[in-house]
């Protein structure tokens, strides 16, 4: 006696021709619409939100959130002070070099050779300083998640072994500089740049898509930790928002 009429052939027959009856049923009513143009447009778009503008963000945090790792004094003078004047001194070098300020500044960056001295360091201090606030939270810390987290074990072996490349990327920029996670082609790297440079910008040595970066100026860090560059950077960690980083990573990505 039979006990059930599971037929494994007759399953498959049906799988099948769902999916058949699906896809004739979205070329029959679907193409020629807005629909497949709606399909194709989001990375653009997710792209688009991404771009960065001549005027300061809002922070999404108060100074003493970061804290004990950045200290409230440190982001007040940082925020309103040293990246405030980027910001106006970009705006003021689109002014006087002809810049479309509705345009993305990443647009600027990625020409910077075509431009003055002025755009490359406060363009590029904008810039980096926005993407700097934005990757990090108070609910920040721990680690990476989502595709950034498997990214990061593909490109460097593991999360530890990133920790120490980007570390060590931090601590020998010499001077001023920032230290950066990058997406090039596809593949993660590490690097360092100069001053306000960054890896958009085509006169870089070091280039890529920007992920993440750590301002390694002394003005990040010498009111709490007076010359230990190492110190700040190893406490960073704490407020790094992954989710964020991921976010970019996803998008960026493509
Ligand atoms: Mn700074």
């Amino acid at each position: 006696m039979k006990k059930t009429s599971f037929d494994p052939s007759r399953r498959s027959f049906l799988s099948h021709s769902t999916k058949a009856s699906l896809s004739i049923g979205l070329g029959a009513g679907m193409v020629g619409t807005s629909f497949f143009a709606g399909c194709e447009s989001p990375k653009e778009s997710d792209k688009a939100k991404l771009s960065t503008g001549f005027s300061q963000s809002d922070l999404a945090y108060d100074y003493s959130a970061l804290e004990p790792h950045i200290d409230a004094m440190t982001m007040d003078i940082h925020y309103n002070k040293h990246a405030a004047a980027y910001a106006n001194n970009a705006q003021e070098a689109a002014g006087e070099e002809d810049v479309d300020t509705e345009k993305p500044l990443e647009d600027v960056l990625a020409n910077i050779s075509n431009y003055s001295t002025k755009m490359r360091n406060n363009a590029g201090g904008h810039y980096n300083h926005e993407l700097f606030w934005k990757i990090m939270s108070p609910n920040g810390g721990g680690n990476p998640t989502g595709s950034l987290a498997e990214a990061i074990d593909g490109d460097f072996g593991n999360f530890q072994s990133f920790v120490e490349a980007f570390e060590n990327a931090g601590m020998t920029r010499f001077g001023s500089g920032w230290a950066w996670l990058v997406l090039d082609n596809g593949s993660l790297k590490v690097g360092s740049t100069p001053n306000q440079d960054n890896p958009l910008m085509d006169i870089s040595d070091f280039k890529g898509q920007p992920l993440m970066g750590i301002d390694v100026w002394e003005h990040a860090y010498y009111l709490n930790y007076q010359n230990e560059r190492g110190r700040y950077i190893s406490s960073w960690w704490n407020v790094v928002d992954w989710a964020k980083i991921n976010e970019r990573y996803e998008t960026l990505k493509g």
